[in-house]
């Protein structure tokens, strides 16, 4: 697995960060949020956590939430989406300035934090226990969730806020630096998509410490590695923050569950996930040539 030098965040974005970032379409910042702020998030979630699990709450405006045993026994949530919406605290986080200066690195798209779109602020909570949903997450880009909403793939970025310690040796995010370049094709078809486990050789790896931020835009291939480690030393939890581009589109408690949501779980039978999701390839391919030839 291949490594990088990670940069430190001064207040505004370099030349050389910007440039990393649009060859190889992904940044690493260490010590981005001091750990006071860390453990402050950390305290925020799990209240916003036990609201959701009290009100017996499946969805927040549509997109499930998914639910696991910790390692007390206890049920927990291992993603919550737009967290925001039940936290004036990460409501407020989501406005600091450094998030606003984000922004440029989508070049000259004009850009916004998605707090009400996409899947708003998400917390992802992954861990080793035999009761846990979430242990991994296989290859994908985050980008054909547009085509399946009927529209063209956006340029987005997805700005990710780590909460715990993940040396490279603990799993964690994997990507291939650079495939945010790749045609339409490679970027349905390289891998299968969540179903493709598989490390790649040439995927990158990061020596996280809680605090760090990664930024990934949304069309490059990328995965999350299961930890080799069990019960509390594979905890990791992580707060994704959308930026996003084109028409405002926010949702609310109204909105419906998109199809490769209900698809997710309707069928956990990996043989019946991949027939399911080689339809929506299929789905998707006829919606970009149906746009490519307008
Ligand atoms: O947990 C991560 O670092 C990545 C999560 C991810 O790729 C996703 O939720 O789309
Ligand atoms: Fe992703």
């Amino acid at each position: 697995m291949q490594h990088h030098t990670p940069f430190y965040y001064h207040n505004g974005l370099t030349p050389d960060q910007l440039q990393f970032f649009e060859k190889n379409g992904y940044l690493h910042f260490k010590s981005f949020l001091p750990s006071e702020t860390v453990h402050e998030l950390i305290r925020e979630i799990e209240k916003v956590e036990a609201f959701l699990i009290r009100n017996q709450q499946d969805k927040v405006n549509g997109i499930p939430l998914k639910f696991g045993i910790n390692t007390n026994g206890q049920k927990f949530i291992q993603r919550i989406a737009f967290a925001s919406r039940y936290s004036d605290m990460l409501h407020h986080f989501l406005q600091h300035e450094r998030f606003q200066q984000l922004i440029a690195l989508l070049g000259h798209h004009e850009g916004r934090i998605g707090e009400f779109e996409k899947d708003g602020l998400v917390v992802n909570h992954y861990l080793n226990t035999p009761g846990s949903e979430y242990k991994q997450l296989g290859w994908h880009t985050d980008s054909p969730r547009d085509l399946f909403l009927g529209s063209r793939i956006k340029p987005m970025l997805n700005v990710g806020l780590h909460l715990d310690d993940c040396p490279i040796q603990n799993g964690g995010l994997r990507l291939l630096s650079g495939t945010h370049k790749q045609g339409m094709l490679r970027l349905l078809f390289r891998k299968k998509y969540f179903i493709d486990n598989k490390p790649d050789r040439n995927e990158i790896g990061f020596d996280i410490t809680a605090g760090d931020l990664t930024i990934h835009d949304g069309r490059l291939w990328h995965r999350v590695q299961q930890s080799p480690l069990q019960g509390e030393a594979s905890r990791r939890r992580v707060m994704y923050i959308p930026i996003v581009t084109g028409a405002y589109q926010p949702k609310n408690h109204l909105s419906r569950t998109p199809l490769y949501h209900s698809i997710g779980s309707l069928l956990n039978r990996k043989s019946r996930l991949a027939y399911a999701l080689t339809n929506q390839q299929q789905a998707a391919t006829t919606n970009v040539l149906k746009q490519t030839s307008k």
